[in-house]
């Protein structure tokens, strides 16, 4: 929190889907975001094993799910009490801006916004061997900006969440497209997809998707953007070593 916050508005809600297996890219990508913030945030992680414990989630593991966040991911507004603006994003982010920037996009007459993407991954595999599954609108729902208070979003119930397909929620179609607002791609940079124009400052990353899978995996430790996210963990883990 900041001084020039004092006297605003709630803290703008993040929740970040969190997968055991990669608990050091969800504590990497929470530092960059309140290392970066100019404005009070409030940080949840949506752990499956929580979800489940207090009866929000009940639906068995899929083969297709790459992570246990997969589909926890889609509780967001609930888990905002159907109340302003949300943000969801996956662990494997790293945010190289204010997120501010990112919250000052937002456009009431939207449900949701994002990145919208028109990728087709050429990996067949990701992570740690998890299968790449390749569907319209792939990667639009890895960071979503939720305007929980819409009454659209009132579909995205527990009941809902759990019984509904993948191709359904992660291709929004609770919603009509034109209640889908668009987002600059560099708040959804795909590592090994989206390019960088040396001589365009807008296309410079505010934040690096690792989608293929990032440094804490061994067989990305050399992947595009790698320093950056080595850089944020050494800090990440100086300042945690201090605390204690
Ligand atoms: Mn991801």
């Amino acid at each position: 929190m900041t001084v020039s916050d004092v006297g605003n508005a709630l803290p703008l809600k993040i929740f970040v889907g969190y997968d055991t297996r990669e608990d050091i890219a969800y504590e990497v990508c929470r530092h960059s975001i309140l290392k970066l913030s100019s404005i009070s945030v409030e940080i949840i992680p949506i752990k499956q094993s929580d979800v489940r414990k207090s009866g929000l989630y009940w639906r068995e593991r899929g083969q297709l799910e790459s992570t246990e966040f997969s589909f926890t991911r889609f509780l967001t507004p609930y888990l905002a009490n159907f109340e302003g603006w949300a943000v969801f994003v996956d662990c494997d982010f790293l945010y190289l801006a204010d997120i501010k920037q990112l919250r000052d996009l937002v456009d009431d007459k939207y449900a949701i916004m994002c990145v919208q993407h028109d990728y087709t991954p050429n990996e067949t595999t990701k992570m740690d061997g998890a299968v790449q599954t390749v569907y319209p609108r792939k990667n639009w729902s890895s960071m979503v900006l939720y305007n929980c208070g819409h009454p659209k979003n009132r579909a995205l119930t527990p009941q809902l969440v759990n019984s509904q397909t993948g191709a359904f929620l992660h291709r929004f179609q609770w919603l009509d497209d034109h209640e889908i607002g668009s987002i600059p791609f560099v708040w959804n940079f795909l590592e090994g997809h989206s390019q960088v124009d040396e001589n365009d400052p807008t296309t410079f990353p505010k934040a690096i998707h690792y989608t293929r899978g990032g440094p804490w995996f061994e067989a990305w430790k050399n992947c595009q953007f790698a320093h950056l996210w080595m850089k944020e963990r050494d800090e990440y883990l100086n300042e945690a070593n201090k605390g204690n």
